[in-house]
């Protein structure tokens, strides 16, 4: 029960690596507020919660969008009492290298991953009293991935918010950490290894899993796992750090 007592907000919750996270935050003690841009999926996350005993309310925001962010957070409080734990989440792929990716796809890509992290937890802070914030990076933040330029840098920005947010937070008792999984197989992850499988998403997963010393991609499970040490006081000298889950894949 290494989140007893605690209230958690976890972004993008609806789907993935973000309903693992709630499933095993909820698990291990914590009441969670479940947010998705998809109303249907948060509340589903919060229902599960809910079946395995667990407490949940799930809201609704587009998290590169202020407004949305800031009300789907004042509910969240309002209902849980306050906020010690976020997980920023919540985000979307990209397409195509510099060359040929559309300026809509680099404006999303930036909106949902590095906006949308500075939005939540902007909007997080006024409901904290000392806490940890994970952010969820990638491997494409540290190394460079084909076709995937929007992505790559919206990413690296992430890592860069999560050091400046650790060092100015710290005086306030709230640790930021990221995370930067290798591929694990979610919505998030279908087009790109479809394109990558020239349309064939066996061919993508078969394309991408080589790349894996490990020999297979994570699974939304294994990353909760991290979220949830980075998440409790068990990682209470941890602020500013950048943690790795990928299989061997930027070991290589
Ligand atoms: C989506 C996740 O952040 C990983 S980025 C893609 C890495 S790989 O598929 O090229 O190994």
């Amino acid at each position: 029960m290494r989140l007893a007592g605690k209230v958690a907000l976890i972004t993008g919750a609806g789907s993935g690596i973000g309903r693992a996270a709630a499933l095993r935050f909820a698990a291990e003690g914590a009441a969670v507020a479940v947010l998705d841009v998809a109303a249907d999926a948060a509340a589903a996350t919060a229902a599960q919660v809910g079946e395995r005993g667990g407490r949940a309310v799930a809201v609704t925001a587009d998290v590169s969008v202020a407004a949305q962010v800031t009300a789907a957070v004042a509910e969240a409080a309002a209902a849980l009492g306050r906020i010690d734990v976020l997980y920023n989440n919540a985000g979307v792929g990209s397409s195509g290298s510099v060359a040929d990716a559309t300026e809509d796809d680099w404006h999303r890509a930036v909106a949902v991953n590095a906006t949308g992290t500075f939005l939540v937890s902007r909007a997080v802070l006024a409901h904290m009293d000392g806490g940890s914030i994970v952010n969820q990076g990638s491997v494409a933040a540290l190394v460079g991935v084909p076709a995937f330029a929007a992505y790559c840098a919206a990413k690296g920005a992430v890592v860069a918010l999560t050091r400046s947010m650790a060092v100015d937070l710290a005086p306030r008792g709230v640790r930021v950490n990221v995370i930067c999984p290798g591929t694990v197989y979610t919505p998030l992850m279908e087009p790109m290894l479809r394109a990558r499988g020239d349309g064939d998403l066996a061919a993508g997963l078969a394309r991408t899993v080589v790349k894996y010393p490990i020999g297979r991609l994570g699974t939304p499970e294994e990353i909760a796992a991290v979220a949830l040490f980075l998440a409790s006081d068990e990682a209470s000298f941890l602020t500013g750090s950048v943690v790795t889950p990928d299989g061997g894949m930027t070991a290589v």
